[in-house]
């Protein structure tokens, strides 16, 4: 166990309440660890940021700041890692098979790892949802829709792998800004009804009012989240395989998610892209806990449990 800074008895820790048992009435958070980087596009090392999201997540208290909002009303399970093999296909079977064996109530939280492991969660939780519609939100400064080309597979194409899993009118990218594309990619999502949220759009028109916009196209009532890390700036998230110069600000990312938890039933989450040998003095994995904690306050937030 950790030897904390003070003695306060005040204070919960993260590192203290992993495997709390299970009720049906508190929000279940189940972590799994997908250390799986072989699908990368540019630099390998997204296979660490599990582990120091873990270890991370393990020195804050169960205090939302913030939001004041308390965590202590939440199960917090680790389900351990997913075994990741050298055959890209198979360690994606491995990852649809981890996520569906969580057993209900947990909602699924899904520590990357490059962005191809969205394809396979994204798709297991879609089965176990059949026949209903399910959104996806998406902050990423790519568009990950490159065409698919058999026997070469890697992270920038996993939005093409889900053509036929997802309702792309309920698929939002937010953050889109990165150089390496053309007027192509902007067409295909434009004309398939996936909505793009750049940088710029969001400066011009507001957070606030980009919010009320998501709520106005996702008129529905569950919501898969993905974050890639890179949709924020590299100011502030240099620990990334393909930074970015012009992205998001974290409380833009952090409060928007936290809205975005307290309108809709989030059925599941990754956080991808983290990569601790790309980073500096922790601050991208710093980055990626707000996030995942702003995650937990709003979903506490809109179950109306007391705080
Ligand atoms: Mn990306």
């Amino acid at each position: 166990m950790f030897s904390k800074v003070v003695e306060d008895k005040s204070v919960v820790w993260f590192s203290d309440v992993w495997q709390k048992p299970v009720t049906s009435t508190l929000p279940s958070f189940g972590f799994v660890e997908i250390p799986f980087d072989f699908a990368v596009s540019h630099r390998p090392g997204t296979r660490f940021g599990p582990k120091e999201i873990i270890k991370n997540l393990n020195e804050c208290t169960l205090y939302c700041t913030d939001k004041r909002i308390s965590l202590e009303n939440m199960v917090i399970t680790h389900f351990g890692s997913v075994d990741v093999v050298q055959s890209i296909e198979q360690s994606h079977e491995n990852i649809a098979k981890a996520v569906s064996s969580l057993p209900n109530p947990y909602i699924p939280i899904c520590l990357g790892g490059d962005h191809s492991i969205t394809a396979p969660i994204f798709s297991s939780i879609k089965k176990k949802h059949q026949n209903e519609e399910i959104g996806l939100l998406v902050f990423d400064s790519h568009f990950d829709s490159r065409d698919i080309i058999p026997g070469r597979y890697h992270s920038g194409n996993w939005v093409k792998t889900l053509e036929k899993t997802l309702n792309y009118n309920y698929f939002i990218q937010f953050g889109i800004g990165a150089n390496i594309y053309s007027k192509q990619y902007m067409d295909f999502s434009e004309k398939n009804g996936i909505t793009i949220i750049t940088v710029y759009d969001m400066r011009k028109k507001g957070l606030s009012n980009v919010i009320n916009d998501i709520f106005k196209q996702l008129k529905i009532k569950k919501l898969y989240l993905s974050v890639d890390i890179d949709a924020i700036d590299q100011a502030f998230a240099p620990g990334t395989s393909v930074p970015n110069s012009n992205g998001l600000f974290p409380h833009e990312v952090i409060d928007t998610i936290f809205e975005i938890a307290r309108h809709y039933d989030i059925i599941g989450f990754d956080i991808t892209e983290v990569s601790p040998p790309l980073d500096r003095n922790n601050m991208t994995t710093n980055v990626a806990v707000q996030i995942i904690i702003n995650l937990m306050a709003g979903m506490i937030a809109k179950r109306n449990l007391p705080v």
